[in-house]
């Protein structure tokens, strides 16, 4: 195979033997002959081999093979992707870009396997790079918009946004700085803002570390453009790898740090203060001897927390993180087993976190308070035997006395932050924070409803320095009654008498009584088995109104294509009860009357194939993958009544060969296909319409693809919210630094995850149709739409949100924007804000490319036309 050490001479070749090389030529053409072949053929490994030959024999040729060339790439780096050949892929690519040093479409998708590798910041600056070569590449455009978000958190537009926050670290480090700490290290400096601080305010010597690469370079091109280049020493490197001398000359007298998250232990801030009292801080300053001078002690900015929890009822947590219903789209789900969300702190599988984090004043529905907040845990980040001691700390129990009524669904978490001995921070939820709070969701499958006089009891402590918060039981009527069957039944108990009682009292109410049929008291077998959906799942399974459509969408379906086969005539064994679930082909016992087909490829855990199946007449074939998901739904099928054979999951079948094409067999294709087409976050799913194409050309006569036209709308906001998480905004530079420009390049125009019923935003127009998806007949589709809305009140149109009604058929339709929906919403924020007064006319030019959404928008004069140059406020993003 041709590599870069054998290119100087092919070159000094050429120049004294040019193109008549007859025996040259012949090797081309034979090659190139011979690739040609090799790609008929499907033989990608050879066929690449071989245009790498010609392409390095024969440039000229560049221009006419390059289609063929990178197609065969393309499938030859899947093969070795599947074979796990994962050297032999990437080396593929190097020689392809050799040849084609600024193939845009080859360095993108040389990222995209970087980046399903999990090299994430490798993976950007190949997205970045092709973006660069084309700037309106689509594809290199949607994966970057993709993984700027991973890159850069929008929280640190958040933080940088957030002025008060700014100015209290600013303040404790001038006091310390100007107090004598003057030698500082900034532990997880993101922009380096900090440690810039740290330096304005007079420090002799500045450090700062960061491990995330991206963040690294930033905070480097951030320093140089503020001047203090080769004055502040940046190191990309976890703090917990430091040392003294090699990576700082010395001990230094103060480490300031934002290392938290909204469970203030996340970020690793316990484990990496200890490690820098035992060896990056001078010793902290002896309460024996105060008197020796701040720059030969250490100290941390903050000095220290206090955390504080509450116990809440919220439902939009609880549909995330448990079964909420007894039926779904007509199946019963007792026979599921349980099923919890990832989310739990008592769990010892490593595949779990212990808390999710969510913005309580904002969540949908709201939240009851069920106690009072109470103070969880106090830390003080200057005592490093306290910190060690943290974690082997004993399990402290509180008793919380229950203030209000309802299902306890989650503990709440936030804390406040001590910079120093005046000044702090709070993450609560009564404050105006950009903060989100921690929450450690109760998984329990009973609804046990809490009332004024019962008694909480919480157990706290910190387990893999993840503080951990847990509700073990509730004292009623002085007994106990377990909340939490995962803890171990053969640990003692703080106070066995009470709660070894395996009895509830007798006079329990009706609605104790069937809470508590469920509670176990004391006789909790150890670890119960239970299922795992991620959130999302979980929320879906809880949506009773799309699994109601979807049911009688499915059922219409049957309905026709039972009628249309009747009207054609019985076909074989037509009208026998007993359906044949066996494979069409099965030979001469096949009797009853041909089944309809289904598949779901929907992503993730779904029911709507043994939906289908519970039809009758159906046999369904389920993308759902993982063994686990597949068990609950084989035990949903027989407790359902559905026979074995009617549901099938085709992804096991995929080694078998052409299993998976030949199904349905015979001259039988699919009577429905159903497509997964919105993801969670709000955007339209990956290659979405190219799977509608191929899902139409398998439909039966009369079949359908579910759904079968997604609408999109969206309205005009003016939502400061929004601007504040995309962008460090206005022109004052933050804590007089010049940091805005650096980071804002990751700024990106789509935001998703968005909850639009509690998006802090004015409607400034009605909601409006902006894009038909017609997925039954893609021809029918188009790229580019203008849509006319109008302004409904003056002010500043920010943003764009939009969301989707998908249609399952003419009259049956769900919407991604309701309150029972698992989806949230997308928003497309505008580059730069567009004055409108009520009344006006807004054009909103709306692009779908792939399946990203661009939105720009500008104002119409009175004629309904675009005005001139003057005329019109544009806004573009
Ligand atoms: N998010 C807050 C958490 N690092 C902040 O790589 C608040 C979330 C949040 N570097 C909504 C709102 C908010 N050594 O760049 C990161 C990280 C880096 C380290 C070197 C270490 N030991 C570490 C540990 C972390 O520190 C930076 C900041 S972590 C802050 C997390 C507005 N949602």
């Amino acid at each position: 195979m041709p590599n870069a050490s054998t290119r100087p001479k092919r070159g000094r070749r050429n120049r004294r033997a040019p193109r008549e090389d007859p025996a040259r030529n012949e090797l081309v053409s034979r090659s190139l002959e011979s690739a040609q072949q090799c790609l008929f053929n499907q033989d990608y490994g050879t066929a690449f081999v071989h245009y790498l030959l010609v392409l390095n024999l024969a440039p000229v040729l560049k221009d006419f093979a390059s289609e063929s060339f990178r197609f065969t790439l393309f499938k030859w780096a899947d093969e070795l992707d599947s074979l796990g050949r994962i050297q032999d892929l990437f080396d593929c690519y190097e020689q392809a870009l050799e040849l084609f040093p600024t193939d845009e479409v080859i360095i993108n998708s040389m990222g995209e396997h970087l980046f399903r590798m999990g090299f994430r910041d490798e993976a950007a600056g190949h997205f970045h790079k092709a973006l660069k070569l084309k700037p309106d590449y689509p594809e290199a455009k949607e994966n970057f918009y993709r993984v700027a978000n991973w890159l850069v958190e929008r929280w640190h537009f958040l933080m940088l946004n957030d002025r008060k926050r700014n100015h209290k670290y600013q303040q404790a480090i001038q006091k310390a700085v100007e107090g004598g700490c003057n030698t500082v290290l900034d532990i997880g400096t993101g922009t380096g803002i900090l440690g810039m601080c740290a330096k304005k305010t007079g420090a002799a010597e500045v450090y700062a570390c960061e491990l995330s690469k991206t963040m690294y370079e930033l905070a480097c091109e951030v320093v140089t453009a503020n001047g203090m280049n080769g004055r502040i020493k940046i190191l990309h490197m976890k703090s917990l790898e430091m040392e003294v001398p090699k990576d700082i000359p010395k001990r230094v007298s103060l480490v300031v740090t934002e290392t938290v998250d909204a469970g203030l232990f996340g970020e690793g801030i316990i484990e990496s203060l200890i490690h820098a009292w035992n060896h990056l801080l001078l010793p902290p300053q002896s309460t024996q001897d105060p008197s020796t001078p701040p720059s030969q002690t250490g100290r941390v900015i903050p000095a220290g927390a206090t955390v504080f929890g509450m116990a809440v009822q919220c439902l939009e947590i609880r549909r995330h993180h448990r079964l909420c219903v007894s039926e779904v789209g007509g199946l019963a789900m007792a026979a599921a087993g349980e099923l919890h969300s990832p989310v739990s702190c008592s769990s010892e599988d490593d595949s779990t976190e212990p808390y999710t984090t969510e913005r309580l004043s904002r969540l949908p529905g709201g939240y009851t308070p069920l106690t009072e907040p109470f103070n969880a845990l106090d830390i003080d980040f200057n005592n490093v035997q306290e910190l060690e001691g943290l974690c082997s700390r004993e399990v402290s129990r509180v008793r919380l006395p229950v203030t209000g009524e309802g299902l306890l669904d989650a503990l709440a978490v936030w804390f406040q932050l001590h910079l120093d001995q005046e000044s702090s921070l709070s993450t609560g939820p009564m404050e105006d924070t950009c903060w989100e709070q921690a929450i450690y969701p109760v998984q329990t499958p009973h609804n046990f409803p809490l009332r004024p006089g019962d008694e909480l009891i919480v157990e706290i402590s910190c387990r893999d320095a993840y503080l951990r918060l847990c509700s073990v039981a509730v004292a009623r009527d002085g007994r106990e009654f377990r909340l939490d069957d995962c803890l171990d039944p053969d640990q003692p108990r703080n106070n066995p008498g009470q709660s070894g009682n395996p009895k509830p009292s007798l006079n329990a109410e009706a609605e104790l009584c069937s809470a508590l049929a469920c509670l176990g008291t004391e006789q909790s077998s150890g670890p119960r088995d239970y299922t795992m959906l991620e959130c999302a799942e979980m929320a879906l399974l809880n949506n009773q109104p799309y699994h109601d459509s979807f049911r009688r969408a499915l059922a219409k379906l049957i309905t026709n294509l039972k009628d249309a086969r009747s009207v054609q005539g019985p076909s074989q064994g037509e009208g026998l009860e007993v359906m044949p679930l066996t494979d069409p082909p099965s030979g001469p016992m096949d009797p009853g009357p041909d089944p309809f087909y289904v598949l779901d490829v929907s992503e993730g855990f779904s029911v709507l194939s043994l939906m289908a199946a519970s039809q009758g007449q159906v046999k369904a074939y389920s993308s759902v993958e993982k063994t686990q998901h597949q068990a609950v739904l084989r035990r949903l099928a027989k407790a359902n009544g559905v026979p074995e054979e009617a549901l099938e999951f085709w992804l096991n079948q995929v080694e078998d060969e052409q299993a998976v094409l030949q199904r349905p067999s015979r001259e039988k294709l699919w009577s429905a296909i159903i497509l997964d087409c919105v993801e969670t976050c709000g955007l339209v799913r990956q290659k979405l319409m190219e799977k509608a194409t191929l899902a139409r050309c398998l439909l039966e006569d009369g079949g359908q693809i579910f759904p079968e036209r997604i609408v999109l709308y969206g309205m005009l906001v003016e939502s400061d919210s929004l601007l504040l998480e995309s962008a460090v905004q206005g022109q004052e530079p933050t804590l007089g630094f010049n940091i805005a420009p650096f980071i804002n390049q990751f700024t990106v125009p789509v935001h998703v995850f968005l909850d639009l019923s509690t998006l802090q935003c004015r409607h400034l127009s009605g909601s409006v149709e902006l894009f038909i998806l017609d997925l039954m007949n893609t021809n029918a589709n188009y790229t580019n739409r203008d849509v006319k809305v109008q302004a409904s009140a003056s002010g500043r149109v920010t943003a764009v949100p939009f969301w989707y009604q998908i249609h399952l058929n003419e009259e049956i339709s769900v919407s991604t924007f309701n309150q029972d929906s698992h989806w949230k919403q997308a928003a497309v924020v505008l580059h730069q804000p567009l004055e409108v007064r009520e009344g006006d006319w807004v054009r909103l030019a709306v692009t779908l490319q792939k399946s990203s959404i661009s939105i720009s928008a500008c104002i119409e004069d009175e004629a309904g036309e675009t005005g001139t140059v003057d005329s019109v406020r544009e806004s573009d993003q």
